[in-house]
């Protein structure tokens, strides 16, 4: 049974506008110029790697950028055009918040749970509310729209809706599961965050996780991120800790109760084995910074690989820490494999943030919209695509020009053109 990694796209507005509090990448880059045509080709590559490591390999669209609607929303009267006009004006971080391409990091589109896992035997999605980020809450009709064209089947795969906005959902970066194989029934593992007076949000509730759940149907362990990790940097469990079949590859700090998360797991999951940095190797600060856990970890033919980011290999404790961790033969890790993902990494999206996995059986992912597939041929349709109609260039104060507007929506037209998805289809 294979495991679809779906990548976000990154959008042609992609930028650096500083909205996430208790992100630290993104915060420290707040203003800097960007450079999506670059960010789109970088993620492209990332896919291209994927399909040739055997993995099958899907996108997600960007969302339309800038969003006019999601400005009228709030009161700004008139055309699009108009809204956005007027909110440059009075409310620039409202501005920003419409140009942001956050959608690009599909680990936060959904939580999904397995056929092999569920009540019904399904695939269930529960496309996530990012209530927490005004940016990002503006992207769960889009997400829900595209993931009900590409999972349409009903014999296979059920699309939820969001969970009630009182409680905050992140998606997948805030799950875990662990199985004998993607076939097997899994042990599924949320990990939420609780707000202790520290100055970053916990953006993960623990209603929320089960919620999900609940509504999936699936064995589940709930437990607390540390807050310890989430007051470095590590707004999401993804940024500490990465799972795949029965290996956790995490940092000791990742979880509230380290012990107790461990024994929980090694009781329900036969062959549990675990990777583990500690903080004497590997500081918790450099863990954050380098985005070494945030890696996408992946099963090859002879075990597993690690598709890393850069700045993994240029932080020397790390780097110096894997070359351990891939010399060890009591892990199934057995190739690193590093990207250039500055353009992403700089709003502190890894290889993780960038895709979302969905174990299937071939029957189901035969049943998937073969417009969200992608193959080498199709990569390179994307790559000409990008060159010709991304910007090439985004400084902070380009956000507010209606020229740069008209350049985002006419990359996107000609996109959906590519696919051959209509507007329509996807509600706009
Ligand atoms: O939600 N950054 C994203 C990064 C998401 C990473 N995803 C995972 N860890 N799975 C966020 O904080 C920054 C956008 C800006 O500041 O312009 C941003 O939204």
């Amino acid at each position: 049974m294979p495991e679809l990694n779906l990548d976000g796209l990154v959008g042609p507005s992609h930028n650096y506008a500083g909205l996430s509090l208790g992100n630290i990448a993104a915060t420290v880059n707040a203003g800097a110029e960007s450079a999506p045509r670059k960010a789109a080709l970088q993620g492209l590559q990332k896919m291209r790697l994927l399909v040739s490591l055997g993995v099958p390999q899907g996108l997600l669209l960007p969302h339309r950028r800038p969003n006019g609607r999601f400005l009228q929303g709030l009161g700004f009267a008139g055309t699009e055009a108009q809204a956005l006009a007027a909110a440059s004006q009075e409310d620039p971080a409202l501005m920003a918040a419409a140009m942001s391409a956050s959608s690009m990091w599909t680990a936060n589109a959904a939580t999904v749970s397995p056929a092999a896992d569920t009540r019904d035997g399904r695939t269930h999605f529960t496309v996530a509310n990012l209530v927490t980020m005004a940016h990002r809450s503006q992207e769960w009709p889009e997400t829900l729209a595209q993931l009900k064209l590409a999972f349409a089947d009903p014999r296979h795969f059920s699309v939820h809706w969001p969970v009630a906005p009182a409680f905050g959902d992140e998606g997948a970066a805030n799950h875990m599961r662990f199985a004998a194989g993607h076939e097997a029934p899994g042990l599924e593992v949320f990990v939420y965050g609780e707000n202790r007076g520290g100055l970053y949000p916990a953006r993960q509730h623990p209603r929320a996780s089960q919620a999900v759940a609940r509504t999936h149907g699936t064995e589940a362990l709930f437990v607390a991120q540390a807050d310890r990790a989430i007051q470095a940097g590590a707004f999401h469990n993804d940024v500490v800790a990465v799972a795949n079949e029965t290996l956790l590859f995490a940092h000791e700090d990742a979880f509230e109760d380290r012990n107790g998360v461990l024994d929980a797991v090694r009781a329900r999951v036969p062959g549990f084995t675990l990777v583990e940095a500690p903080g004497a190797d590997v500081p918790l600060a450099d863990a954050i910074a380098s985005y070494v856990f945030n890696a996408a970890l992946v099963s090859v033919a002879d075990g597993m690989a690690l598709i890393l980011p850069k700045e993994a290999e240029e932080t020397p404790s790390v780097w110096a820490w894997l070359q351990r961790v891939l010399a060890d033969d009591a892990n199934p890790i057995r190739h690193l494999h590093v990207l250039d993902l500055r353009e992403s990494m700089r709003n502190g999206g890894g290889p993780a943030c960038l895709r979302l996995r969905i174990a299937l059986s071939d029957e189901a992912l035969a049943a998937v919209d073969p417009r969200f597939l992608v193959d080498n041929a199709k990569l390179d349709r994307l790559e000409q695509l990008v060159a010709a109609h991304w910007p090439e260039r985004i400084a902070a104060g380009d956000v507010g020009n209606p020229d740069l507007w008209g350049q985002c929506h006419a990359a996107h037209d000609a996109l959906l053109a590519a696919l051959g998805i209509s507007p329509a289809e996807l509600g706009y």
